[in-house]
């Protein structure tokens, strides 16, 4: 008796036509086989997969070049396939699914000719959690495999999970021909399925990543009641040795893997890592919000890496432990043949490979490194791995953070009063565009709950969904708005960022705790500065108060931007979401 498993495959192969079907056990031995086809026979624009890096600085360490037109994730190619357009909503590219399905057929149509399927079992979250879900994907390209056996937990519990249900998520890749005209990343959320075909980079081509955990994710969480965020998952320790979990929630590269692996630079405080990207959020029978992360690696921006702003990913991306880690799009160095990066601790070395494989010119202003040239590693490789990170149950949370890239206006942190006025905060944030996706950098855009490019459905839905899951907690988080990223007026950034982010961290945990008052202002609780713990920094008085300058002026155009974003919503925006822009309108005119 065929399984409905091994029938999904068939039927995918049938249309696909590898020449070989392999299953993957997720085991180091065949991640080793995979890096020796990735060196020694399957190539990407003309060039072997992998290179193996210096094993004596960094043990484990392989080397990957994309392709130089598939460097981040291509939002404008990306498709959420519902029956209605309307469900997919404004902030989703959208697609009929049988239009889709026809387009996705064609362009798939013998695309591994020659080629081996990979067939990689996995769960998103322990297998034992009750949160965590079974998933296949299959694809034609070692990279891939490679890279979601260090990203996700590949091999037989998955195998076990799925048995003979019909119940698993389905992800069909294919590197393609790389063309951008026939690169898609297709989205079906009623079948929890996803069908990606042209790109091997990243969010693109790692399934389980962006695609399931979020977009299609969201959508299951949406119908059972639970939420997928693009939020870190820390524990921060306080002298005393009591942990305080939190989530936060930034834009792509603005900061989350930082603060996840963060070396406090408060003596006697500690940050534990369960997570640097996404998290799943379950009301627990407690009342409670409970965090698990789906994933088991980071797949992090590498320039601005180094011992001083994030001394544990060094740690980590060095570790001999888990096998291998992979480093994409950096620069090389081909005296010593490490990666290299800019922003990587020491001089620029004299002899250096761009991204793209060519010589580097010192004396050109382009970057050695592609600014979203990224590193995956696993995650217990890192030595601030929270031993809860396995706890099939996840954390119990009493903050969530939201933030973004705000070089002006958005105080360094601010507290909302309730939920429902965190939530607001949450679908106003904005932030400053970075390299993660394919756009131009550095323009302002709305990014609710940075999920604008990952919410699998309409997102005034999604904001009438976490009022909901607000109803039902007897123990609601704090909701916190932060912004490492305000600039003074010669453009320089006035925070320290990175360790000393456990400053703002430290004040988040008092008021969890009642242990401080606030400062009540027209857009929420700021710090006492007295209350802020900044001894060992040097900001001179009046540069910390411009951190947290309310600019009227600068908040009534901020104010008619959120109004312009809601507006796309029309009278789907929940009346919550109403309520709390007509009292901040209200609070900033006066
Ligand atoms: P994704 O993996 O795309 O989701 O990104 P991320 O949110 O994990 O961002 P990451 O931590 O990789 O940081 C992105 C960029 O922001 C890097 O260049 C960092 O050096 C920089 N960065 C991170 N934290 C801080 C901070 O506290 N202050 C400043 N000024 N820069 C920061
Ligand atoms: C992001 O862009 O938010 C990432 C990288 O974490 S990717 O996996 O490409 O989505
Ligand atoms: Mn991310």
């Amino acid at each position: 008796m065929t399984t409905p498993l091994e029938k999904w495959v068939d039927e995918q192969a049938k249309l696909t036509r590898p020449k070989k079907i392999y299953w993957c056990d997720g085991s180091e031995k065949e991640a080793k086989m995979l890096l020796d086809i990735g060196m020694n026979e399957e190539k990407i624009n003309g060039q072997p997969v992998f290179e193996a890096l210096n094993h004596k600085n960094w043990p484990k360490a392989y080397y990957h070049r994309s392709h130089p037109s598939d460097v981040a994730r291509t939002e404008q190619l990306t498709f959420v396939c519902h029956k209605d357009k309307d469900t997919a909503g404004p902030n989703n590219n959208w697609m009929d699914p049988d239009e889709a399905k026809a387009k996705m057929r064609q362009l798939s149509e013998g695309c591994m000719k020659g080629r081996t399927m990979y067939v990689m079992p996995y769960t998103m979250g322990h297998p034992d959690s009750p949160y965590s879900k079974a998933c296949i994907q299959l694809t034609d390209i070692s990279y891939v495999v490679v890279s979601m056996r260090i990203m996700t937990r590949m091999g037989k519990s998955a195998l076990d999970k799925i048995g003979k249900s019909e119940n698993f998520v389905k992800g069909l890749h294919s590197i393609g021909d790389l063309d951008p005209n026939r690169r898609f990343i297709m989205h079906f959320p009623e079948e929890s399925f996803v069908w990606s075909i042209g790109s091997g980079y990243g969010g693109n081509a790692l399934l389980g990543k962006k695609c399931f955990s979020l977009r299609i994710a969201s959508c299951q969480g949406h119908k059972e009641g639970w939420l997928a965020e693009h939020m870190v998952i820390i524990g921060i320790e306080d002298p005393k040795g009591n942990v305080t979990y939190v989530t936060a929630a930034l834009p792509s590269a603005c900061g989350k893997t930082n603060l996840a692996m963060l070396e406090s630079a408060l003596p006697g405080y500690k940050v534990w890592t369960l997570g640097d990207d996404i998290a799943w959020l379950n009301v627990g029978e407690d009342g409670r919000l409970w965090a698990i992360n789906p994933e088991a690696g980071l797949f992090g921006v590498a320039p601005g890496t180094s011992m001083s702003t994030n001394p544990n990913m060094m740690r980590t991306l060095k570790a001999d432990k888990f096998f291998p880690t992979l480093f994409t799009n950096t620069a090389l160095n081909t005296d010593t043949n490490e990666p290299w990066w800019e922003g990587l601790d020491g001089g620029v070395p004299g002899n250096l490979l761009d991204w793209q494989g060519a010589n580097w010119d010192k004396s050109k202003s382009t970057k050695a490194a592609h600014p979203n040239s990224r590193f995956t590693v696993s995650i217990t490789n890192s030595p601030t791995l929270s031993k809860e990170f396995n706890n099939p149950k996840g954390v119990p949370i009493s903050a969530i953070i939201l933030g973004g890239k705000r070089t002006q206006l958005i105080p360094l942190v601010c507290e909302a009063p309730d939920w429902q006025s965190g939530v607001f905060t949450a679908v106003r944030t904005g932030s400053e565009t970075t390299a993660a996706a394919a756009h131009q950098v550095g323009v302002l855009r709305r990014d609710p709950m940075a999920m604008l490019p990952f919410c699998g459905y309409n997102m005034a839905d999604y904001f009438a969904h976490w009022l909901k899951i607000g109803k039902k907690l007897t123990h609601p988080p704090k909701i916190f708005s932060v912004n490492w990223f305000r600039m003074d007026d010669e453009g320089k950034y006035i925070w320290p960022g990175f360790g000393d982010n456990i400053r703002v961290l430290k004040w988040v945990i008092d008021r969890v705790n009642n242990k401080v008052d606030a400062k009540e202002t027209p857009i929420g609780l700021i710090p006492h500065l007295k209350d802020l713990s900044l001894e060992g920094l040097n900001i001179p008085h009046a540069k910390l108060a411009r951190l947290f300058e309310i600019d009227k002026d600068g908040w009534k155009a901020e104010i008619s931007d959120i109004e312009k974003f809601l507006s796309q919503f029309g009278s789907r925006l929940p009346e919550g979401i109403k309520e709390e822009f007509k009292k901040l309108s209200e609070e900033i005119c006066i």
